[in-house]
């Protein structure tokens, strides 16, 4: 008795290779691409007024500029944090709300940055409880209903531990688009050591507000560094958007 075939091959054969091109097919066009300019503007925070100002002053060793609250010595972002408690700087605003190192290289530190040379320890220079780090945000332009990937990266280290504080645990809280996720910073035996972290998201307005701020695990309340660098968000298209929406 003869089997009916296609090309020499069995009839079961043939729908399990045509089951496999639809899942094939399905996965390639379903992968998601990362599309368009990044859109986050000096995202490495390696642009800024490096010098001392009467405001601020940049120490020299771990060289890190200690920012006032609504300080505009880092480019295109807005910075904010409640500083030292009775500390302030000499136009009233809080002191020392984060550290911009603006030499890593150089710094006697030995933090290093992700990318480039430049970071920004939330935390600040001096020791202070984690629920008094700062935060860093900036408006990008979305699209309502269109998907974005966010990635950045989070420094941690073995140094530095705030001396009053038990623990280092110590997390960056993303809250863009009406989303807010945690995310903890690595326990390391390193110097320095960075994570990269990603989260996607869906706009909602034409401009999206992007904060990170440095805050305590909640049930721990840690204290410590907290570094952030290399900050993207990209439009998240597949490749069915990209051919057919132009994504
Ligand atoms: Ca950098």
């Amino acid at each position: 008795m003869r089997t009916s075939s296609v090309l020499g091959l069995r009839w079961p054969i043939v729908v399990l290779l045509i089951v496999l091109l639809i899942v094939v097919l399905y996965i390639v066009i379903n992968v998601p691409l990362l599309r368009g300019p990044e859109l986050v503007q000096n995202g490495s925070f390696e642009i800024g007024n490096a010098q001392s100002t009467d405001l601020e002053n940049v120490i020299g060793g771990p060289n890190c500029k200690i920012l006032c609250n609504a300080s505009d010595s880092v480019f295109n972002w807005t910075v904010s944090g409640p500083g030292h408690a009775g500390d302030l700087c000499l136009n009233g605003q809080a002191r020392d709300i984060m550290c911009w190192v603006t030499d890593a290289t150089g710094s006697t530190s030995k933090v290093t940055a992700a990318d480039g040379n430049r970071l920004v320890a939330l935390s600040g220079i001096f020791g202070k409880p984690a629920n008094r780090y700062g935060s860093v945000s900036q408006d990008i332009p979305t699209k309502p209903g269109q998907l974005y990937e966010l990635s950045f990266a989070i420094g941690s280290t073995a140094k530095f531990i705030d001396p009053t504080s038990t623990t280092r645990d110590v997390e960056i809280r993303v809250d863009v688009a009406g989303m807010t996720k945690a995310f903890p910073a690595a326990q390391t035996q390193e110097v320095s050591h960075w994570d990269t972290n990603t989260m996607r998201f869906t706009a909602r307005d034409q401009v999206t507000t992007l904060r990170l701020s440095g805050e305590p695990q909640p049930r721990l309340g840690g204290s410590g560094y907290l570094g952030i660098d290399n900050v993207s968000v990209r439009r998240l298209c597949t490749l069915f958007m990209v051919v057919w929406s132009d994504c």
